[in-house]
């Protein structure tokens, strides 16, 4: 019936632009030669979404069968990226849209450009959070994620003369048509104020927080569509109000701009993310934020479960609580005021349902990103709390005396309460006492976890530490970002490896077929052109598409070395300047990356970058063979143009610092290949893909360990390596910088005096490394081979794979499969 389908089609398409009509006309009141590129953006939008809705409801109906147990995924940053695009491949009507769009004189693509992506999150764990939103949803798992609807997301980054420039981010301005706001759903959180005893009604003496201040949380849901199953997720965030009480006509009698700014005070609270990865523990406004959304979302589960049962007996069978890092860990407090306090239930009954309930991940090894909170701030802000983890302490301690009988180090060692100067509460070990189970996320990591930040629980409770390697989604980093590379992946071996990865593998024999290559280099080709249309040189000739892409994108971290990328731009700038007949691949650099904007050290390398762009890019005696471009703002949007167009991928941090890294599972599945070090999941990486198919150079954990015990000493290198002494004294003499000799003078002391991250220890290995690169680019049948083989061997970092592990080893869910009961709308 090919005629029948065809009319069906017709039918979709006609349907759709009168949705779009529609939605111009009666939503956003508009004539349609008046409207904007925006009024269309939301027309479309609003179209699609009315498409998600009844699979929307549906699954909010399931969550209430007694029998599904749904995940709640707590998060203090979701970096979920343009939904529009996403929406349309999960539900399967892309062409359908983009078709409809033309019809009506539009253009899909520029309008999902048009699309202000959400940024709430800062990296890493952030946009991992929707990876896992992404896979729970297709996998028809019960999921809610829980976070902070940031009114100001993760800035924009402009660049002024090289430096870094932030610019608030204005993601809600435009109008977000992909949330729902539940205004009627609020809930009430406390600060401060005091804590005291009572007597309940049957003379029991009880304990209640009397707070000083309320504030009142709205949640916004979001929708979130697996991948063409009928499960529909919510991303649930908390936006702060001023609850009623507050209203001047009935609490600030005659105090009305006190208390217009009472009002404002408590919508700060989620104004904006806090955009530090390093330790913010000064900051009382962070501490609520999490306290915020925590008690929030606690008290939108409870609700949902007294919605179906009777008491909280059964919790933990029906939600499974996972804390991403310890930023909603006061979560565990929090649950137990809840039960103890408010629903009256004893201490060891509550303490039973808060362990069975939570699990923690932990994202770091960095023990400056290990959070820890004043006990002062917390007294203040949250008194019952505090209270309430002193008596957790209590009861933890006496387990570890009883285990270790007379250790008084390791009892120092483990108590929440850090007591080695001011007191601090340490949050991590909060969350490993608080919860059932504790996660790394990529084999090195948890390994390091296990001998060295959390050795003693690992050895108090050997099973409580697990892996989980991170993993990322196939839809968004492969289907939605790289169209070319998906459309020949699928016309080769069909499409089942959108929701089993690991059938990619089915490529491998064809990185033997010559026919198959040549369509996968002119892929990359294309990919590679699309970027240096978009992105023109300043200062030099186009980008060159036949180059090398050697691409380095994430936060701008010492420890990830951009440093050290730089030093081998040096090199090589040197060695052309040295010697024009060098014969060498043509590259392009390509970094992308936010610095935090208090970090100096960060800040000051963009600018180094920045700086070295303008001289190599300028210089005629270099530029046709070396590029550098920065690109400004990286984001989720920029990621969906990077990975696709890039050839290799830098993932060189030093050995024992990363904890996974997921950049560079994403380049891989593209067809990059790695330039790494034996870190986070590189390691996992190069197993799966074969040694002979990865980049590996520099020291490994133990080799950085016996370096450092050896006294690690970077003056010695500088004075024995002239490449590295004539690259580092380049900078030094202000060949960049206009000959300031000042200016990049903290980057060249910190590396010659102490070298925190031992750039200088893995300089050569990575130019030789480098070097070994250019040579095999000159080989393109080599190299395609090898990148073919990379993208066949990648399944396992599926984030499908990750949550089928949560699912099995920590949450103990199964799939829910959603089915249509509910009918659009109720006649
Ligand atoms: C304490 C606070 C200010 C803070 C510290 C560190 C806030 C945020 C961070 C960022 C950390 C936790 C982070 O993003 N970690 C990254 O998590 C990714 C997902 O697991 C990993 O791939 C990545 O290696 C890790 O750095």
């Amino acid at each position: 019936n090919y005629g029948n389908s065809q009319t069906n089609e017709r039918k979709t398409i006609k349907k759709l632009k009168r949705g779009f009509a529609y939605k111009l006309f009666y939503q956003l009141g508009v004539w349609t030669q008046n409207a904007s590129l925006n009024d269309y953006y939301l027309a479309v939008s609003y179209t699609v979404r009315d498409r998600m809705q009844q699979l929307f409801i549906n699954t909010i109906r399931a969550f209430q069968q007694k029998d599904s147990k749904i995940v709640s995924y707590l998060s203090a940053e979701f970096l979920m990226g343009p939904h529009l695009h996403n929406n349309l491949i999960n539900l399967g009507i892309y062409d359908q849209v983009a078709q409809a769009a033309a019809e009506s004189g539009l253009d899909l693509q520029q309008i999902i450009d048009h699309e202000e992506e959400p940024g709430l999150g800062n990296g890493g764990l952030g946009r991992l959070a929707a990876c896992y939103l992404d896979s729970l949803a297709s996998l028809e798992i019960p999921a809610i994620g829980y976070g902070i609807r940031y009114e100001f997301g993760m800035f924009d980054q402009a660049f002024d003369n090289g430096w870094q420039k932030e610019l608030s981010d204005r993601w809600l301005q435009p109008g977000n048509p992909w949330e729902f706001k539940k205004a009627d759903m609020a809930v009430e959180v406390g600060s401060g104020g005091y804590t005291e005893q009572y007597k309940d009604d049957h003379g029991k003496l009880r304990v209640r927080w009397v707070p000083g201040k309320l504030v009142k949380g709205i949640p916004y849901d979001t929708p979130i569509l697996g991948y063409r199953v009928n499960t529909v997720n919510m991303l649930r965030l908390w936006s702060a109000e001023a609850p009623k009480s507050f209203d001047f006509a009935e609490f600030n009698v005659g105090d009305y701009l006190g208390a217009v700014h009472e009002k404002m005070l408590a919508e700060t609270i989620s104004k904006v993310l806090y955009p530090n990865d390093e330790q913010s523990h000064g900051k009382a406004l962070r501490l609520y934020q999490q306290y915020f959304f925590v008690s929030c979302s606690m008290q939108d589960m409870i609700r949902i479960h007294l919605f179906q049962f009777e008491n909280l007996d059964n919790f933990s069978d029906k939600f499974a609580v996972q804390l991403n890092d310890t930023h909603p860990a006061i979560a565990v407090p929090e649950f137990m005021r809840l039960l103890v306090d408010v629903h009256h239930y004893d201490w060891d009954s509550a303490w039973e349902i808060v362990t069975h309930t939570f699990a923690y991940t932990n994202h770091t090894l960095l023990p400056e990103a290990l959070e820890k909170w004043p006990v002062a701030m917390l007294a203040g802000l949250l008194p019952r709390h505090l209270e309430i983890i002193y008596e957790i302490n209590r009861r933890f301690l006496d387990l570890v005396r009883l285990e270790y009988p007379g250790d008084v180090d390791v009892v120092r060692r483990m108590s929440i309460i850090d007591e080695t100067g001011e007191r601090y509460v340490r949050m991590a070990n909060l969350a490993c006492v608080g919860g059932h189970a504790i996660n790394g996320v990529a084999q090195l990591h948890t390994k390091l976890l296990k001998e060295h930040t959390l050795v003693d629980f690992h050895r108090l409770w050997p099973d409580k530490l697990i892996n989980i390697t991170n993993g990322v989604t196939p839809r968004r980093w492969m289907v939605v970002s790289n169209p070319r590379l998906s459309q020949l992946i699928r016309s080769a071996i069909g499409e089942e490896w959108i929701t089993d990865l690991k059938k990619l593998q089915a490529l491998e024999p064809l990185a033997e077929d010559s026919a198959f290559c040549e369509k996968w280099q002119q892929i990359k080709f294309a990919n590679k052109q699309d970027i240096c249309t978009m992105f023109a040189c300043k200062q030099g000739p186009n980008y060159n598409p036949q180059a090398l892409f050697d691409v380095q994108v994430k936060r701008i971290h010492e420890y990830k070395r951009q440093h050290l990328n730089l030093l081998h731009i040096v090199t090589l700038y040197q060695r052309l300047k040295n010697n024009p007949e060098l014969d060498i691949p043509p590259r392009l650099f390509i970094f992308g990356g936010k610095a935090a904007p208090s970090y100096f050290m960060a800040k000051l390398i963009i600018k180094l970058i920045n700086s070295v762009a303008e001289v190599v890019n300028g210089d005629p005696a270099v530029n046709k063979r070396l590029q550098i471009l920065f690109i400004p703002n990286y984001n989720v949007q920029i990621g969906h143009i990077v990975y696709p167009m890039a050839d290799l991928s830098e993932q060189i941090s030093l050995a024992g610092k990363e904890a996974s890294g997921t950049g560079n599972m994403k380049f891989a599945m593209n067809g990059a290949l790695t330039v790494g070090t034996l870190d986070g999941a590189n390691v996992e990486i190069r197993e799966e893909v074969g040694a002979e198919n990865f980049f590996l150079f520099g020291m490994n954990v133990g080799e950085v360990e016996a370096r450092r015990a050896a006294g690690y000493n970077p003056q010695d290198i500088y004075n024995e390596n002239k490449e590295l002494h004539a690259a580092i004294n380049l900078i030094a003499t202000g060949h960049f910088s206009h000959g300031d000799r000042e200016l990049f003078r903290p980057v060249i002391d910190s590396l010659l005096k102490h070298d925190p991250f031992m750039v200088l220890a893995d300089y050569q290995a990575y130019v030789d490394c480098q070097q070994q690169v250019g040579e095999v680019f000159q080989d393109p049948q080599r190299w395609t081979r090898m990148a073919i083989l990379n993208a066949a061997r990648i399944g396992k970092f599926s984030s499908d794979r990750s949550i089928t592990e949560y699912c099995r080893k920590i949450w103990q869910v199964k799939p829910f499969p959603v089915a249509l009961t509910l009918q659009r709308v109720p006649d």
